[in-house]
Protein backbone atom coordinates (compact mmCIF):
# COMPACT_ATOMS: atom_id res chain seq x y z
CA UNK A 1 0.00 0.00 0.00
CA UNK A 2 1.08 3.40 -0.97
CA UNK A 3 1.03 5.82 2.08
CA UNK A 4 1.74 9.10 0.98
CA UNK A 5 1.05 12.91 1.87
CA UNK A 6 -2.18 13.00 0.43
CA UNK A 7 -3.91 9.65 2.82
CA UNK A 8 -7.59 10.62 3.39
CA UNK A 9 -9.40 10.52 6.54
CA UNK A 10 -10.62 6.92 7.90
CA UNK A 11 -14.16 8.09 6.89
CA UNK A 12 -12.91 8.26 3.47
CA UNK A 13 -10.59 5.37 3.44
CA UNK A 14 -13.74 2.84 5.32
CA UNK A 15 -15.61 4.67 2.04
CA UNK A 16 -13.18 3.50 -0.36
CA UNK A 17 -13.20 -0.30 1.10
CA UNK A 18 -17.35 0.08 1.40
CA UNK A 19 -17.62 0.74 -2.71
CA UNK A 20 -15.27 -2.22 -3.07
CA UNK A 21 -17.16 -4.45 -1.11
CA UNK A 22 -20.18 -3.14 -2.98
CA UNK A 23 -18.74 -3.28 -6.34
CA UNK A 24 -17.65 -7.34 -5.43
CA UNK A 25 -20.55 -8.62 -3.88
CA UNK A 26 -23.12 -7.44 -6.62
CA UNK A 27 -20.40 -8.98 -9.34
CA UNK A 28 -20.86 -12.20 -7.10
CA UNK A 29 -24.18 -12.24 -7.40
CA UNK A 30 -24.81 -11.47 -11.02
CA UNK A 31 -22.47 -14.14 -11.89
CA UNK A 32 -24.49 -16.47 -9.70
CA UNK A 33 -27.75 -15.67 -11.40
CA UNK A 34 -26.27 -16.12 -14.50
CA UNK A 35 -24.86 -19.35 -13.42
CA UNK A 36 -28.25 -20.23 -12.18
CA UNK A 37 -30.00 -19.20 -15.68
CA UNK A 38 -32.08 -16.79 -13.59
CA UNK A 39 -30.10 -13.68 -15.54
CA UNK A 40 -28.77 -13.93 -19.51
CA UNK A 41 -26.64 -11.16 -20.73
CA UNK A 42 -23.10 -10.43 -21.98
CA UNK A 43 -21.61 -9.53 -18.59
CA UNK A 44 -18.21 -7.99 -19.09
CA UNK A 45 -17.05 -8.59 -14.72
CA UNK A 46 -15.00 -6.53 -13.68
CA UNK A 47 -13.71 -7.89 -10.49
CA UNK A 48 -9.75 -7.39 -9.57
CA UNK A 49 -10.58 -3.60 -10.85
CA UNK A 50 -12.36 -2.37 -8.22
CA UNK A 51 -10.03 0.09 -5.98
CA UNK A 52 -9.77 2.21 -9.32
CA UNK A 53 -13.25 3.90 -9.33
CA UNK A 54 -13.45 3.32 -5.71
CA UNK A 55 -10.61 4.95 -4.95
CA UNK A 56 -11.11 7.87 -7.56
CA UNK A 57 -15.19 8.24 -7.17
CA UNK A 58 -14.93 9.05 -3.46
CA UNK A 59 -13.34 12.10 -5.21
CA UNK A 60 -16.03 13.05 -7.33
CA UNK A 61 -19.48 14.66 -6.29
CA UNK A 62 -22.74 13.77 -8.16
CA UNK A 63 -22.37 16.65 -10.43
CA UNK A 64 -19.23 15.46 -11.61
CA UNK A 65 -19.64 13.13 -15.39
CA UNK A 66 -18.54 9.52 -15.70
CA UNK A 67 -18.12 7.57 -18.86
CA UNK A 68 -17.19 4.21 -18.69
CA UNK A 69 -17.46 1.04 -21.09
CA UNK A 70 -19.38 -2.47 -21.07
CA UNK A 71 -17.07 -2.79 -18.63
CA UNK A 72 -18.40 -0.42 -16.03
CA UNK A 73 -20.73 -1.78 -13.55
CA UNK A 74 -18.07 -1.19 -11.45
CA UNK A 75 -17.70 2.41 -12.26
CA UNK A 76 -21.10 2.77 -12.41
CA UNK A 77 -21.54 1.58 -8.71
CA UNK A 78 -18.95 3.42 -7.18
CA UNK A 79 -19.99 6.62 -8.51
CA UNK A 80 -23.43 6.74 -6.88
CA UNK A 81 -25.67 4.87 -9.49
CA UNK A 82 -28.33 3.05 -6.93
CA UNK A 83 -27.35 -1.06 -7.90
CA UNK A 84 -31.18 -1.56 -7.33
CA UNK A 85 -31.68 0.18 -10.96
CA UNK A 86 -28.45 -1.54 -11.94
CA UNK A 87 -30.30 -4.86 -11.41
CA UNK A 88 -33.51 -3.38 -12.71
CA UNK A 89 -31.89 -2.70 -16.28
CA UNK A 90 -30.03 -6.14 -16.40
CA UNK A 91 -32.83 -8.00 -15.97
CA UNK A 92 -34.56 -6.29 -18.62
CA UNK A 93 -37.19 -4.67 -15.95
CA UNK A 94 -39.14 -1.33 -16.56
CA UNK A 95 -37.80 0.00 -13.41
CA UNK A 96 -34.41 -0.32 -14.90
CA UNK A 97 -31.81 2.86 -14.81
CA UNK A 98 -32.71 2.72 -18.97
CA UNK A 99 -35.90 1.33 -18.30
CA UNK A 100 -34.49 -2.21 -19.31
CA UNK A 101 -33.49 -1.01 -22.79
CA UNK A 102 -30.35 -0.48 -22.01
CA UNK A 103 -29.06 -3.29 -20.60
CA UNK A 104 -25.62 -4.24 -19.26
CA UNK A 105 -24.00 -2.75 -22.04
CA UNK A 106 -25.70 0.78 -22.18
CA UNK A 107 -26.18 2.07 -18.84
CA UNK A 108 -27.06 5.85 -18.43
CA UNK A 109 -28.08 7.36 -15.09
CA UNK A 110 -27.68 11.12 -15.47
CA UNK A 111 -28.85 12.03 -12.33
CA UNK A 112 -25.02 10.57 -10.62
CA UNK A 113 -23.57 11.69 -13.33
CA UNK A 114 -23.19 8.34 -15.10
CA UNK A 115 -23.33 10.07 -19.01
CA UNK A 116 -22.31 6.95 -21.46
CA UNK A 117 -21.67 3.67 -21.43
CA UNK A 118 -20.73 2.73 -24.28
CA UNK A 119 -19.63 -1.08 -26.33
CA UNK A 120 -17.79 0.63 -29.03
CA UNK A 121 -14.11 0.36 -28.04
CA UNK A 122 -12.76 3.77 -27.54
CA UNK A 123 -15.74 5.61 -28.48
CA UNK A 124 -15.98 7.03 -24.77
CA UNK A 125 -13.12 9.41 -25.47
CA UNK A 126 -14.86 11.91 -27.57
CA UNK A 127 -17.88 11.66 -25.70
CA UNK A 128 -15.98 12.63 -22.30
CA UNK A 129 -14.24 15.66 -23.94
CA UNK A 130 -17.78 17.04 -25.24
CA UNK A 131 -18.63 16.78 -21.72
CA UNK A 132 -16.00 18.31 -20.52
CA UNK A 133 -15.85 21.35 -22.80
CA UNK A 134 -19.68 21.85 -22.09
CA UNK A 135 -18.40 22.44 -18.66
CA UNK A 136 -15.69 24.67 -19.43
CA UNK A 137 -17.82 26.71 -21.87
CA UNK A 138 -20.58 27.12 -18.28
CA UNK A 139 -18.20 27.96 -16.20
CA UNK A 140 -18.79 24.70 -14.06
CA UNK A 141 -16.51 23.17 -12.15
CA UNK A 142 -17.36 19.86 -12.74
CA UNK A 143 -14.47 17.66 -14.05
CA UNK A 144 -15.41 14.64 -16.39
CA UNK A 145 -13.70 11.38 -15.76
CA UNK A 146 -13.83 9.21 -18.71
CA UNK A 147 -12.70 5.03 -18.30
CA UNK A 148 -11.22 2.88 -20.88
CA UNK A 149 -9.11 -0.34 -21.43
CA UNK A 150 -5.50 -0.90 -22.34
CA UNK A 151 -6.85 -1.81 -26.08
CA UNK A 152 -8.43 0.97 -26.31
CA UNK A 153 -5.35 3.29 -26.15
CA UNK A 154 -4.69 1.89 -29.70
CA UNK A 155 -7.90 3.42 -31.27
CA UNK A 156 -7.28 6.66 -32.98
CA UNK A 157 -9.96 8.28 -30.71
CA UNK A 158 -7.88 7.56 -27.76
CA UNK A 159 -5.32 9.95 -29.88
CA UNK A 160 -7.24 12.53 -30.96
CA UNK A 161 -9.34 12.59 -27.68
CA UNK A 162 -5.89 13.85 -25.85
CA UNK A 163 -5.03 15.46 -28.20
CA UNK A 164 -7.87 17.98 -28.54
CA UNK A 165 -7.92 17.38 -24.76
CA UNK A 166 -4.43 19.40 -24.31
CA UNK A 167 -5.06 21.68 -26.45
CA UNK A 168 -8.20 23.09 -24.81
CA UNK A 169 -7.29 22.23 -21.89
CA UNK A 170 -10.42 20.42 -20.81
CA UNK A 171 -11.11 19.03 -17.53
CA UNK A 172 -10.96 15.47 -17.92
CA UNK A 173 -9.24 12.60 -16.56
CA UNK A 174 -8.28 9.54 -18.85
CA UNK A 175 -8.32 6.37 -17.01
CA UNK A 176 -7.11 3.34 -18.70
CA UNK A 177 -7.70 -0.03 -16.54
CA UNK A 178 -4.72 -1.46 -18.28
CA UNK A 179 -6.09 -5.60 -17.40
CA UNK A 180 -3.10 -6.71 -19.78
CA UNK A 181 -5.64 -7.83 -22.01
CA UNK A 182 -7.73 -7.05 -24.81
CA UNK A 183 -10.16 -9.81 -25.34
CA UNK A 184 -7.61 -12.81 -25.66
CA UNK A 185 -4.62 -10.38 -27.01
CA UNK A 186 -2.07 -9.94 -24.34
CA UNK A 187 -0.91 -6.22 -24.24
CA UNK A 188 2.51 -6.80 -25.08
CA UNK A 189 1.15 -8.32 -28.40
CA UNK A 190 -0.92 -5.54 -29.58
CA UNK A 191 0.43 -2.28 -27.96
CA UNK A 192 3.94 -0.82 -29.50
CA UNK A 193 4.97 0.86 -25.81
CA UNK A 194 5.49 -0.67 -22.63
CA UNK A 195 3.54 2.01 -20.54
CA UNK A 196 0.37 3.69 -21.97
CA UNK A 197 0.72 6.55 -19.44
CA UNK A 198 4.14 7.44 -21.89
CA UNK A 199 1.00 8.60 -24.81
CA UNK A 200 0.62 11.73 -22.83
CA UNK A 201 3.96 12.81 -23.68
CA UNK A 202 2.86 12.72 -27.24
CA UNK A 203 0.49 15.18 -26.43
CA UNK A 204 1.56 17.70 -24.05
CA UNK A 205 -0.52 16.33 -20.57
CA UNK A 206 0.71 14.78 -17.24
CA UNK A 207 0.36 11.14 -17.60
CA UNK A 208 1.14 8.75 -15.12
CA UNK A 209 1.27 4.84 -14.54
CA UNK A 210 0.64 3.40 -10.79
CA UNK A 211 -1.04 0.55 -9.43
CA UNK A 212 -4.40 -0.14 -9.72
CA UNK A 213 -4.89 -2.48 -7.02
CA UNK A 214 -3.49 -0.29 -4.89
CA UNK A 215 -6.52 2.12 -3.24
CA UNK A 216 -4.01 4.53 -2.09
CA UNK A 217 -1.71 4.81 -5.12
CA UNK A 218 -4.89 5.43 -7.19
CA UNK A 219 -6.25 8.08 -4.41
CA UNK A 220 -3.01 9.95 -5.27
CA UNK A 221 -2.90 9.96 -8.19
CA UNK A 222 -6.82 10.92 -8.70
CA UNK A 223 -6.66 13.96 -6.36
CA UNK A 224 -3.71 15.42 -8.63
CA UNK A 225 -5.32 15.14 -11.42
CA UNK A 226 -8.83 15.83 -9.94
CA UNK A 227 -7.50 19.31 -8.75
CA UNK A 228 -5.68 20.06 -11.71
CA UNK A 229 -8.96 19.68 -14.29
CA UNK A 230 -10.72 21.65 -11.41
CA UNK A 231 -8.18 24.27 -11.18
CA UNK A 232 -8.10 25.13 -14.93
CA UNK A 233 -5.22 23.07 -14.72
CA UNK A 234 -6.34 20.67 -18.04
CA UNK A 235 -6.30 17.11 -18.60
CA UNK A 236 -4.10 13.74 -17.04
CA UNK A 237 -3.80 10.55 -18.05
CA UNK A 238 -3.72 8.18 -15.50
CA UNK A 239 -2.58 4.51 -16.37
CA UNK A 240 -4.23 2.22 -13.61
CA UNK A 241 -1.96 -1.71 -13.88
CA UNK A 242 -4.93 -4.15 -12.81
CA UNK A 243 -6.29 -7.64 -13.88
CA UNK A 244 -9.46 -8.72 -14.46
CA UNK A 245 -10.18 -12.03 -12.81
CA UNK A 246 -12.96 -13.97 -14.75
CA UNK A 247 -12.14 -13.09 -18.08
CA UNK A 248 -13.53 -10.85 -20.87
CA UNK A 249 -16.53 -12.20 -20.03
CA UNK A 250 -18.69 -15.35 -18.38
CA UNK A 251 -17.93 -17.85 -20.16
CA UNK A 252 -14.16 -17.26 -21.19
CA UNK A 253 -12.37 -19.83 -19.25
CA UNK A 254 -8.72 -17.98 -19.63
CA UNK A 255 -7.23 -20.13 -21.22
CA UNK A 256 -4.78 -17.86 -23.59
CA UNK A 257 -3.54 -16.84 -19.67
CA UNK A 258 -0.40 -18.57 -18.50
CA UNK A 259 -1.59 -19.80 -15.27
CA UNK A 260 1.52 -18.56 -13.47
CA UNK A 261 0.11 -15.79 -14.56
CA UNK A 262 -3.01 -15.94 -13.61
CA UNK A 263 -2.37 -17.14 -10.06
CA UNK A 264 -0.06 -14.10 -9.10
CA UNK A 265 -2.51 -11.79 -10.55
CA UNK A 266 -5.00 -13.61 -8.19
CA UNK A 267 -2.74 -13.16 -5.39
CA UNK A 268 -2.70 -9.32 -6.19
CA UNK A 269 -6.09 -9.29 -5.40
CA UNK A 270 -6.99 -5.54 -3.88
CA UNK A 271 -10.03 -6.96 -1.49
CA UNK A 272 -8.36 -8.47 0.98
CA UNK A 273 -5.13 -6.87 1.43
CA UNK A 274 -6.23 -3.35 1.70
CA UNK A 275 -8.83 -4.79 4.38
CA UNK A 276 -6.25 -5.85 6.28
CA UNK A 277 -4.07 -2.61 5.75
CA UNK A 278 -7.24 -1.03 7.28
CA UNK A 279 -7.02 -3.10 10.74
CA UNK A 280 -3.21 -3.05 11.09
CA UNK A 281 -3.61 0.88 10.35
CA UNK A 282 -6.66 1.25 12.75
CA UNK A 283 -8.64 2.45 10.61
CA UNK A 284 -11.39 0.04 11.14
CA UNK A 285 -11.66 -3.30 13.27
CA UNK A 286 -12.55 -6.36 11.87
CA UNK A 287 -16.23 -6.02 13.30
CA UNK A 288 -16.86 -2.52 11.61
CA UNK A 289 -15.85 -4.39 8.26
CA UNK A 290 -17.66 -7.47 9.02
CA UNK A 291 -21.07 -5.32 9.88
CA UNK A 292 -20.43 -3.14 6.87
CA UNK A 293 -20.05 -6.22 4.78
CA UNK A 294 -23.83 -7.67 5.82
CA UNK A 295 -25.05 -4.40 5.25
CA UNK A 296 -24.49 -4.45 1.75
CA UNK A 297 -25.09 -8.27 1.53
CA UNK A 298 -28.97 -6.95 2.01
CA UNK A 299 -28.77 -4.33 0.27
CA UNK A 300 -27.60 -6.62 -2.67
CA UNK A 301 -30.55 -8.34 -1.68
CA UNK A 302 -33.20 -5.94 -1.80
CA UNK A 303 -31.77 -5.06 -4.99
CA UNK A 304 -32.42 -8.59 -6.44
CA UNK A 305 -35.70 -8.95 -4.96
CA UNK A 306 -36.60 -4.92 -6.40
CA UNK A 307 -35.43 -6.03 -10.12
CA UNK A 308 -37.50 -9.55 -9.74
CA UNK A 309 -40.36 -7.98 -8.75
CA UNK A 310 -40.46 -5.08 -11.45
CA UNK A 311 -42.77 -5.72 -14.20
CA UNK A 312 -40.69 -6.49 -17.35
CA UNK A 313 -40.16 -3.85 -20.28
CA UNK A 314 -43.39 -3.57 -22.46
CA UNK A 315 -42.31 -3.90 -25.83
CA UNK A 316 -43.84 -0.75 -26.67
CA UNK A 317 -41.24 0.75 -24.79
CA UNK A 318 -38.71 -0.49 -27.59
CA UNK A 319 -38.93 2.74 -29.92
CA UNK A 320 -40.05 5.03 -27.10
CA UNK A 321 -37.04 8.05 -25.99
CA UNK A 322 -35.08 6.14 -28.75
CA UNK A 323 -36.41 7.91 -32.25
CA UNK A 324 -37.38 11.52 -32.31
CA UNK A 325 -41.03 12.11 -32.68
CA UNK A 326 -41.75 8.03 -32.07
CA UNK A 327 -44.97 7.50 -30.60
CA UNK A 328 -45.26 8.32 -26.95
C1 LIG B 1 -14.26 -0.36 -32.30
C2 LIG B 1 -14.37 -1.75 -31.74
N1 LIG B 1 -13.49 -2.69 -32.16
C3 LIG B 1 -13.55 -3.94 -31.65
C4 LIG B 1 -14.53 -4.27 -30.75
C5 LIG B 1 -14.59 -5.69 -30.18
N2 LIG B 1 -14.10 -5.66 -28.79
C6 LIG B 1 -14.96 -5.64 -27.76
S1 LIG B 1 -14.18 -5.57 -26.29
C7 LIG B 1 -12.67 -5.57 -27.02
C8 LIG B 1 -11.41 -5.52 -26.18
C9 LIG B 1 -11.09 -4.20 -25.61
O1 LIG B 1 -10.08 -4.34 -24.66
P1 LIG B 1 -9.70 -3.21 -23.63
O2 LIG B 1 -9.80 -1.88 -24.26
O3 LIG B 1 -8.39 -3.59 -23.05
O4 LIG B 1 -10.85 -3.29 -22.51
P2 LIG B 1 -11.21 -4.48 -21.51
O5 LIG B 1 -12.28 -5.31 -22.18
O6 LIG B 1 -9.98 -5.28 -21.27
O7 LIG B 1 -11.72 -3.86 -20.27
C10 LIG B 1 -12.78 -5.63 -28.39
C11 LIG B 1 -11.64 -5.64 -29.32
C12 LIG B 1 -15.44 -3.27 -30.35
N3 LIG B 1 -16.41 -3.51 -29.46
N4 LIG B 1 -15.33 -2.02 -30.83
MG1 LIG C 1 -8.00 -4.69 -21.32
Amino acid sequence: MTENKDLPSSNVLVDIYRKMVQIRLNDERFISMMKAGKMVMPYYSARGQEAIPAAISVQLGQDDYLVTIYRGIHDMIAKGVPPKLIWAELAGRSTGACKGKGGPMHITHPKSGCMVTTGIVGAGMPIGCGLALASQLRGEKRVTVTNFGDGASNIGAFHESLNLASVWKLPVIFVCQNNRYAEHTAFSKGTSIERVADRAKSYSMPGVTIDGNDPLAVYGAAKEAIDRARTGGGPTLIEALTFRFNGHLIGDMGEYIPKAEYQAALAADPYPKYRQWLVDHAHATVATLDALENQIKSEVDEAVAFAFDSPLTDPIEITRDVFAGAAA
